[in-house]
């Protein structure tokens, strides 16, 4: 019996949330933007592109391309000054033992992540080999809600989607698996993730009867 488990990045596996937040605050201060905690919450699963144009909005700034691509590049180089110093301390509560648990069991495991830099953060973790694909910003081009990056991840897998599992911390990333017809699992609150199937504060309140009746069915 062989189920598909995808799992999200940023903030499912690893909290790189407030590193995206550091260096975006940076650059709204730096464009007179006030950029808080609660708008950063809009960034969640968002590509890098959008996000700034988010930004851009609260601040009612429009801009010049090349003006927004140097942004861009000066948010991520930022960005990965933070990553370069990731280790799997930063491993979210009860991450790895879910990890090390489906593949005792053998089951597929996946990454479904719109980061573009999803495989320096799974090397610096150490946790790159418990996955069989990684399907990642590089490789999609419709940003969830669309469900392409789960779907991709199904095909590789050679899985049909009723067998995949999602775990995510994002609405739209819920939204998409959904969409998608996989399991959708939110990791977070109830009250903004209430349209998954199941939900969990973090994995450490995933038990193994809880995964053992999702192998079953
Ligand atoms: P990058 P996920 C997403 O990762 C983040 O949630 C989102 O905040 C970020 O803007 C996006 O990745 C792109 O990241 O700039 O590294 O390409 O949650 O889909 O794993
Ligand atoms: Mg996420």
């Amino acid at each position: 019996n062989n189920k598909t488990f995808i799992f999200d990045l940023d903030g499912v596996i690893v909290d790189t949330a407030k590193y995206h937040f550091l260096a975006w605050q940076r650059l709204a201060s730096q464009l007179g933007i006030n950029f808080t905690p609660e708008h950063n919450e809009q960034l969640k699963g968002v590509s890098r592109v959008r996000s700034l144009d988010i930004i851009l909005e609260l601040g009612n700034i429009t801009a010049s391309q090349e003006d927004k691509n140097k942004w861009l590049i000066q948010k991520n180089t930022e960005y990965l000054s933070y990553i370069d110093e990731l280790d799997e301390s930063e491993i979210l509560p009860g991450v790895s033992s879910v990890l090390n648990y489906l593949k005792e069991y053998q089951q597929n495991i996946v990454l479904g992540s719109a980061s573009k830099n999803a495989r320096p953060i799974l090397e610096k973790t150490g946790i790159i080999h418990y996955f069989d694909v990684i399907v990642d910003g590089n490789d999609v081009t419709n940003a969830k809600p669309d469900p392409e990056v789960f779907l991709q991840g199904a095909k590789k897998m050679n899985a049909s989607p009723t067998n995949c599992i999602v775990f995510e911390d994002s609405v739209a990333g819920i939204q998409a698996a959904n969409i998608a017809q996989m399991t959708s699992i939110g990791i977070g609150e109830k009250e903004v993730l209430h349209e998954a199937k199941f939900i969990f504060p973090n994995f450490t309140f995933i038990d193994t009867t809880f995964l053992d009746n999702l192998l079953k069915k």
